[in-house]
């Protein structure tokens, strides 16, 4: 497993971590999870694998808190892990790690089904928990504004690709700059994904968005390399 963090870009502290999976195979190549993650949701194997990765993190993130004390841990939730079981594996995981529930941030994606009845209750089920929800990729897929009605978020990811291009096209700064009025709106924190540069940082505080993810500050990297990296940030 692999984690990002994430910045607060005013203050330059570390408020939470993203965890990533990698696979690494026996030849010691790494495979990105758009490469295997679909494999394991045909297979199934997405439960198992997702309840390493929850319980994992949760672990990891308790361990972290020595260092800082508020840092959340942010899991991304395949739509295929959305059953009444992932209700359970999130209590285990919070349970057997000691980790309290407001730091556990649960990304899920478009993809899920807001009509779906089934996945609206097991959302209500966790927020009842106490963690925390994020719509991961804001911006990419439907961005139904329906999802932010229905489902109770706490966070919203600004897709990567209007960061990206934002510098060059009117357009994606005109998205990037509504997504975060309406953040602001609605009481929901924001996180801009895939800053790569100071100019990214730059041009995003002006708008008043500030914790941002991305190359600028950090790749994924493997937990004992992160642990290098928090302590570094306070110094
Ligand atoms: O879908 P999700 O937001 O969880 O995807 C995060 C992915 O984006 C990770 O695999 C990570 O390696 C990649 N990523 C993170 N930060 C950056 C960045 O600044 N630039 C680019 N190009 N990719 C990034
Ligand atoms: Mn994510």
């Amino acid at each position: 497993m692999y984690y990002q963090p994430k910045i607060n870009g005013f203050t330059n502290s570390v408020v939470g971590v993203e965890a990533l999976l990698r696979w690494k195979t026996a030849d010691g190549d790494i495979i990105m999870p758009n490469d295997f993650i679909p494999i394991a949701e045909s297979s199934q194997l997405i439960i198992p694998l997702g309840e390493f990765v929850l319980k994992q993190a949760c672990v990891q993130a308790y361990e972290w808190q020595k260092t800082i004390p508020d840092l959340h841990m942010a899991v991304n939730i395949s739509p295929v892990q959305f059953t009444l079981q992932l209700v359970e594996t999130v209590t285990a995981a919070l349970e057997e790690s000691g980790l309290k529930a407001q730091y556990l941030e649960l990304e899920i994606t478009e993809s899920l089904l807001i009509n779906d009845e089934d996945s609206i209750n097991i959302i209500h089920e966790l927020k009842a928990l106490g963690v925390k929800l994020c719509m991961d990729d804001f911006g990419k897929g439907y961005s139904s504004l329906s999802y932010i009605r229905k489902f109770p978020l706490d966070v919203i990811k600004i897709d990567q690709i209007f960061v990206r291009n934002m510098l060059g096209d009117d357009v994606d700064k005109g998205i990037i700059q509504t997504i975060i009025l309406l953040a602001d709106n609605l009481g929901l924190e924001l996180v801009a994904e895939g800053v790569e540069t100071q100019e990214h940082v730059n041009t995003l505080l002006a708008m008043n968005c500030k914790i941002f993810q991305g190359y600028h500050y950090s790749r994924p990297l493997p937990a004992e390399e992160i642990t290098q990296y928090l302590l570094a940030s306070l110094r």
